[in-house]
């Protein structure tokens, strides 16, 4: 199949995804494993087979002292599926150590914690993206897709051409809003008070489709009262969007045969995001939504392989197929496929934030393998995220490009990327979808499953560690059967003919899916691109409505903090930006702060002007954007560049361990030559290009 007729992106490409090729071949790619002396601060280059003898006597070393737990893995969402599945499998078999999670525990935690509690599973969408188009109304909370998903934004304007509408609710007008027919403006953090006051009005107007809630969910009464307090007056005093445009909303949504609720970080990124996207969850479900044609709720996925990267046992808490690392039959049934006696996996470890906090603590992990992030620029409260790694024994870190967090670790090892090697990753409508290898990899750079495979020889570890992801993906397949992400059914073959299966997607019952149920006679299931139709998947069949309410950000605003600081992303640059800001064809701003002119008024700033950002953990300089299209007591500073971790706030959400990246309380001071220039930032800067210029000795 052709790109352009294939059914995700119809031959689109996002901004990042032309300009990614930028990376191929760039001189900034990692091509030789470095070695840093520790007494020196020097790099030195070696041999692959040093290096992994030096990560295999590290680990060793330290497991011998401090136990299994000694060592930890960080994982990322941008990986395989192939890759996230060996790196779970890597830790619990080779390591031992009930110590890995992985990025995505800041990227998607909260919905899918949400998801599996109402729905009984989590997959994004449960239902094909193009399905969209023929939605009556769309509410697209805390998402600015037309910058983070750029493909996606043309089935928004095929719904409007319908005659569809679009609703916008984040405390900035993005392009995303720009692009809508309606734009809520809450104070960030309170979408969930916002919900709450939808619903009472859904409530009120009698717009709450008894028999679906009667027969398809169970728990809705409660929820009725607890609603009931939540009167549209109230709910503008807490989120500052009018009580008209509440009751307007509501109306709208009683009206409407069809409509779609998405989330996306801007709603999801809170220590109350979970409870935040039940809520929403809990309005679709009165309005009998979910499981009805173009209609219902879903997340946005983040990251390349947000969706696979959360089902295949990364996470702190899970096994391969989406599995609960707490399940006794989980275990025994994974544990057979990988070849180990059950009662050896280790049980649950900590959650990202968590695990980084603890690092080279008394009772924490003292070694780290980094797999695919850059949490010195994307970790929560950054500053002690950069102290916990700098405390270690033993950092290692498989990466591109010498990242920032690279660049504190005793071994690099350099690893293809995406182009350079095949794989699968399943996207946000759990399709999953192939990538072919399209270029020979540098010389010198190796994939994570042969670093992976490597190490476990070096461990005497049991099971086999294959370095041929087809032959990875056949053990997920096996992995993954009878769990609620079903992989045994999908095979590479099926997919590159197919242009992707969704999952559940499970192999007939007799042994034919061994080789891909493609075998002579039987009929291979279909896939399963829409969920809900006839049940949910918890044991009854019927949706799960949660009583909750609005507590607010972790770190209210007060006479010291005043302003709200909330963060998220900019169309050119790609999450930490240890990629995009290597690319010369993209513009690398540096980080900026958006204010609103009457803010920027009061504080005597123009458009241009440096100022200062500052929190209860940390400040960041950074030249003013003055913009009318933001809420006058909210600043906002995207996250691509180091610096704006340092002031965001560490709170977890108490069910998904989710960060509350997207609010906490700041202050904000216009520098003027009398409060001096040095600008932060930039020394920032310096402190990391000084590691780099090091770095770069041996390349
Ligand atoms: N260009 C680009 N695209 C990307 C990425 C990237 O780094 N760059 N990263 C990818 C990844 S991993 C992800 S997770 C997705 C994220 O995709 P999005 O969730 O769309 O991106 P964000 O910018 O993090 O947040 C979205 C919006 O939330 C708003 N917001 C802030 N606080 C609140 C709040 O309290 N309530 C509400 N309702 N909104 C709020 C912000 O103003 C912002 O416009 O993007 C993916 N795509
Ligand atoms: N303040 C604030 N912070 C945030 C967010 C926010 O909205 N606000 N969003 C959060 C979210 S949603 C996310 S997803 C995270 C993302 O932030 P990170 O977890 O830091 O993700 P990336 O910047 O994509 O880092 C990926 C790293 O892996 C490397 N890499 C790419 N491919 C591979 C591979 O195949 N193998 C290996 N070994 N390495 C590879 C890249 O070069 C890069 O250095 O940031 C979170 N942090
Ligand atoms: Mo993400």
């Amino acid at each position: 199949m052709t790109s352009w007729e294939h059914p995700v992106n119809e031959g689109a490409l996002c901004r990042k995804g032309w300009s990614a090729g930028g990376l191929v071949g760039s001189r900034e790619r990692l091509t030789t494993p470095l070695l840093r002396d520790r007494s020196t601060g020097e790099w030195r280059a070696a041999e692959w087979d040093e290096a992994l003898d030096v990560v295999a006597d590290g680990i060793r070393r330290v497991q011998a002292a401090h136990g299994p737990d000694g060592v930890a893995v960080f994982g990322g969402g941008g990986l395989t599926n192939e890759k996230a599945y060996a790196l779970g499998k890597f830790a619990r078999v080779a390591l031992r150590t009930s110590q890995v999670d992985y990025n995505g525990r800041w990227c998607m935690s909260s919905a899918a914690s949400a998801g599996t509690r109402a729905f009984g599973v989590d997959r994004g969408l449960p239902f094909p993206l193009a399905d969209l188009e023929q939605t009556d109304l769309l509410v697209l909370v805390g998402s600015n897709l037309a910058e983070t998903m750029p493909p996606a934004a043309r089935h928004l304007d095929r719904l409007r051409e319908r005659g569809g509408r679009v609703v916008v609710v984040d405390p900035r007008r993005t392009p995303t809003a720009e692009r809508a027919d309606d734009h809520l403006q809450p104070v960030p953090g309170t979408d969930l008070a916002l919900a709450l006051g939808l619903l009472h009005c859904v409530v009120a107007a009698g717009g709450v489709d008894e028999e679906y809630v009667a027969t398809r969910t169970v728990g809705f009464e409660a929820v009725r009262d607890a609603v009931a307090a939540w009167w549209p007056e109230r709910v503008e005093r807490v989120t500052g969007v009018p009580a008209d445009d509440v009751r307007a909303l509501a109306a709208a949504l009683v009206a409407a045969e069809r409509a779609v609720v998405l989330t996306a970080r801007g709603a999801e990124q809170h220590a109350q995001g979970s409870d935040t996207v039940l809520a929403w969850i809990d309005l679709v479900l009165a309005l009998g939504l979910p499981g009805r044609r173009a209609s219902g709720y879903g997340c946005l996925t983040g990251q390349g392989n947000g969706q696979g990267g959360r089902e295949h046992g990364q996470k702190a808490d899970q096994l391969p197929g989406y599995r609960s690392i707490t399940d006794p039959a989980a275990r025994a049934h994974v544990a057979a496929v990988w070849g180990v006696d059950p009662a050896q996996l280790p049980g649950p470890g900590r959650s990202a934030y968590e695990l980084l906090d603890a690092l080279g603590t008394q009772e924490g992990p003292r070694a780290l393998l980094v797999h695919g992030s850059n949490p010195v620029v994307s970790a929560p409260h950054a500053s002690r995220v950069v102290q916990r790694l700098e405390a270690l024994d033993l950092l290692v870190v498989c990466d591109l490009v010498m990242s920032e967090t690279a660049a504190l670790a005793d071994v690099v090892l350099p690893v293809t990327q995406w182009a350079e090697e095949s794989g699968t990753v399943t996207n946000l409508e759990g399709r999953v979808l192939l990538r072919e290898q399209a270029l020979t990899p540098p010389a010198g750079v190796r994939s994570d499953l042969d670093v992976l495979a490597g190490l476990a020889e070096r461990l005497g570890s049991p099971g086999s560690f294959s370095t041929d992801p087809a032959v990875v993906f056949d053990e997920l397949r096996r992995a993954s059967a009878g769990g609620p992400a079903d992989y045994s059914g999908i095979t590479w073959e099926r997919v590159r003919r197919e242009g992707g299966v969704f999952w559940p997607c499970p192999a007939p019952p007799d042994d034919a899916w061994v080789d891909g149920g493609d075998a002579d006679g039987v009929v291979p299931h279909p896939g399963t691109p829409r969920m809900f139709t006839e049940r949910f998947a918890h044991p009854d069949g019927r949706a799960r409505f949660h009583v909750v309410d609005h507590r607010g950000p972790a770190e209210p605003v007060d006479d010291a903090y005043p302003v709200h600081l909330t963060t998220g992303r900019v169309l050119a640059q790609y999450q930490s930006g240890a990629q995009t800001r290597r690319i010369r064809e993209l513009p690398d701003t540096g980080p900026f702060v958006e204010l609103h002119p009457m803010l920027a008024g009061r504080l005597g700033v123009d458009d241009g002007g440096l100022v200062e950002v500052a929190t209860r953990r940390g400040a960041l300089r950074a030249p003013a954007r003055v913009v009318p299209t933001i809420r006058p007591d909210t600043v906002f500073v995207p996250f691509h560049w180091v610096g704006v971790n340092r002031l965001t706030v560490d709170a977890l959400d108490p069910a998904s361990r989710m960060p509350e990246f997207k609010v906490c309380a700041a202050s904000i001071t216009a520098v003027t030559a009398a409060t001096g220039v040095a600008a932060a930032t930039r020394v920032v800067e310096e402190a990391s290009e000084a590691r780099l210029a090091t770095a770069a000795g041996p390349r």
